[in-house]
C-alpha cells in the first residue's frame, strides 16, 4: 500500500461498494504537524448514513456473516489481522500524517491493532452458552449467544485505527454487522481496514465506513432505527448525548468517555521507575489519551525529589517531527484541541498553580513551522483548581501533595472520573489496599502499560459503561436467549380445561 498523496481523494464504503457522498460533497484533511493537505475526504449526508444503516440491516439479516459457521468468522478475522500486519509500516506512516503522533507511538499501536484483530479471531469460536440447571424436572434449559445486529461505531481522532479495532473486531467475533464513523480529522486508516476488509473475504455491507462531519453523522448513527447497538469512545458530555438520544430507540451502548486518571506515588516506592513511568504516562500520545495519567500524587517524603527528577527528564523529552523515529511527543491532533490545552494552561496561572515548567506552544523547525505541538507542561496545582479536575487531553501534568495513604486515596478518588490508575510502591499490602479502594475501570500497578485485547478496559462513574477489550466484550455485542424445553411425557396443563 503506497501512502496516500496529497491530492487523493477518499470514498465512503457501503454495501462492498466504494463510493462518493450521495451529494458529491467533501473536505480537506490536513497532516496536524506541517498543515498540508492530506486528502479530500468524501463528506458524508444524513442520507448516506441511511444507506450504509440499510446496507448493514441486509447483510445481517441475509445471515451471511452471523450465520456464517464461527470457524469461518474467525479465519476472516485472523486473515484481517495478517494483512494489517504485512501492511503494518504503511498504515503507521498513514496514521501520523493523519493525527500527528510519532511513528514509534503509530508503530506500537498497529501491533496492539494486529493483536486485537488476532485474539477476537480466537473469541469468535468461543461465545459459549450455559446449560442451566433444570429448573422444574422434565425441563431442559440452555442460552445461546447470537450477534446483537448492527453496530454504530464511533470512534475519535486520538487512536484512529487502534479505538476502531477495539470495536470492529469484537464486533465481528459475535456476528455483527458495522456502521463505522472515524472521526472527521482522522479517517484515513479506518478506510484502509476496509480495503484490507474486503480482501480479507469480509461480505459486502457487514463492514460499511461512513466519513464527515462527526456531529451530524453521528447523531444520524445513534438515532438511526436500524442500528441496535452502538459503542462510542469520546468526550463525556458528547457521551450522555449519545446515551440519551439511543434511549429513543432502546439500542445497547456502551460508552468509553473522558478521564482524569492519577498516578499515585508512595514513599516506598522505587522513584527513577516511577518518575519514568509517571512520564510516559502523561506525555505518551501528547497526552491525548482518555487513560493519560494527568494527575501526580506524590508523598510528601518524596515529593521535592521525584517533582526535581521529573523536570530534569522531561526536558530530555524530545518534541518534532512525527515521522522522524526518535521523536517522542508529536502534533496536537485538532486546532480546537491546541487551543483547549492552550486556555487550560491560562486558566492554571490565572488560578495560582504553580507552573514548573512548559506551558506554551513549542517550536518545531524543519517544515514544521505551520504545525501544532505544545511543550512537555507541569503545574503544582491545588484539588480545587480546573488543571487538577477537568480532562486537558494534551502534553499537562499537575502535581498534588498527600500526606498518607488515607489522603492518597481520597484524592485520586475526588474526580467525577474512574478509568485507570497507577500505583507505584514497593509495599504489597498497600499496593492491595489502594487497588480496592480506587473507584477505576484499571488499576497499573508499577507500570504505565495497562492495556491488552484480553484485559477488560472502560470506566467507572463519568468513564462511562461497558468495557471494551478483554474476552467478556464479546458478549456486549451479543443478546443472551434462552431456551426452554419440556421433554416431559405428560402434557402441561395447568388449567386443567
Ligand atoms: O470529542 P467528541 P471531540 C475528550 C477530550 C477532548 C474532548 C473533545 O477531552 O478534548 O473530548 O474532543 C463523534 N453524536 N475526548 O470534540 O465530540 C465525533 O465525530 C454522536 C476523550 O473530538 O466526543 C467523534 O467521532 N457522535 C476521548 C467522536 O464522537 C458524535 C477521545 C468523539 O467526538 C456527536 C476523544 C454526536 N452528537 C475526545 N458529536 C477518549 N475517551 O479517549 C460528535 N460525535
Amino acid at each position: 500500500m503506497a501512502t496516500i498523496a496529497a491530492t487523493a481523494k477518499t470514498h465512503l464504503l457501503i454495501g462492498g461498494a466504494w463510493v462518493d457522498a450521495s451529494d458529491g460533497a467533501s473536505y480537506q484533511n490536513r497532516n496536524p504537524a506541517t498543515g498540508a493537505t492530506l486528502a479530500h475526504v468524501a463528506s458524508a449526508s444524513a442520507q448516506d448514513v441511511e444507506a450504509a444503516a440499510r446496507a448493514a440491516r441486509k447483510a445481517f439479516d441475509t445471515g451471511k456473516w452471523s450465520t456464517m459457521a464461527a470457524s469461518r468468522r474467525a479465519k476472516i478475522i485472523y486473515k484481517i489481522a495478517q494483512l494489517l500486519a504485512e501492511r503494518a509500516p504503511a498504515l503507521a506512516l498513514l496514521e501520523v500524517r493523519d493525527n500527528g503522533k510519532p511513528i514509534a507511538t503509530a508503530k506500537g499501536e498497529l501491533s496492539a491493532i494486529v493483536d486485537t484483530f488476532e485474539f477476537y479471531a480466537g473469541a469468535a469460536t468461543k461465545n459459549y452458552g450455559d446449560t442451566l440447571p433444570s429448573p422444574m424436572p422434565g425441563y431442559f434449559a440452555y442460552t445461546v449467544h447470537e450477534p446483537v445486529g448492527v453496530v454504530g461505531a464511533i470512534v475519535p481522532w486520538n487512536f484512529p485505527l487502534l479505538l476502531a479495532s477495539w470495536k470492529v473486531a469484537p464486533a465481528l467475533a459475535a456476528g455483527c454487522t458495522i456502521v463505522l464513523k472515524p472521526a472527521p480529522s482522522t479517517p484515513l486508516t479506518a478506510l484502509e481496514l476496509g480495503k484490507i476488509a474486503i480482501e480479507a473475504g469480509l461480505p459486502e455491507g457487514v463492514l460499511n465506513i461512513i466519513t464527515g462531519s462527526g456531529r451530524e453523522l453521528g447523531q444520524a448513527v445513534v438515532e438511526h432505527p436500524e442500528i441496535d447497538k452502538i459503542a462510542f469512545t469520546g468526550s463525556t458530555a458528547t457521551g450522555k448525548m449519545v446515551a440519551a438520544t439511543a434511549a429513543q430507540t432502546l439500542k445497547r451502548v456502551t460508552l468509553e468517555l473522558g478521564g482524569k486518571s492519577p498516578s499515585i506515588v508512595f514513599d516506598d516506592a522505587d522513584i527513577d521507575a516511577a518518575v519514568a513511568g509517571a512520564l510516559y504516562g502523561i506525555y505518551y500520545n501528547a497526552g491525548q489519551t482518555c487513560e493519560a495519567r494527568s494527575r501526580l500524587l506524590v508523598h510528601e517524603g518524596i515529593y521535592d525529589e521525584f517533582v526535581q527528577k521529573f523536570t530534569e527528564r522531561a526536558g530530555k523529552l524530545r518534541i518534532g517531527d512525527p515521522e522522524d523515529a526518535q521523536t517522542q511527543i508529536g502534533a496536537i491532533t485538532m486546532s480546537e484541541q491546541f487551543e483547549k490545552i492552550a486556555a487550560y494552561c491560562k486558566s492554571g496561572e490565572e488560578e495560582g498553580a504553580n507552573r514548573l515548567f512548559g506551558g506554551t506552544r513549542a517550536q518545531v523547525g524543519n517544515g514544521h513551522s505551520g504545525g501544532m505541538f505544545w511543550d512537555a507542561t507541569a503545574f503544582e496545582a491545588r484539588p480545587h483548581h480546573r488543571i487538577a479536575r477537568e480532562e486537558i487531553f494534551g502534553p499537562v501534568a499537575t502535581f498534588l501533595k498527600f500526606t498518607d495513604e488515607a489522603q492518597a486515596i481520597a484524592l485520586a478518588n475526588d474526580s467525577e472520573y474512574g478509568l485507570s490508575a497507577s500505583i507505584w510502591s514497593q509495599n504489597l499490602g498497600r499496593v492491595n489496599r489502594v487497588a480496592k479502594a480506587l473507584r477505576t475501570g484499571t488499576v497499573a500497578v508499577n507500570t504505565p502499560y495497562a492495556v491488552f485485547p484480553g484485559i477488560p478496559f472502560g470506566g467507572y462513574k463519568q468513564s462511562g459503561y461497558g468495557r471494551e477489550l478483554g474476552f467478556d466484550t464479546v458478549r456486549l455485542y451479543s443478546e443472551v436467549k434462552s431456551v426452554i424445553t419440556y421433554m416431559g411425557e405428560k402434557p402441561i396443563n395447568p388449567f386443567g380445561v
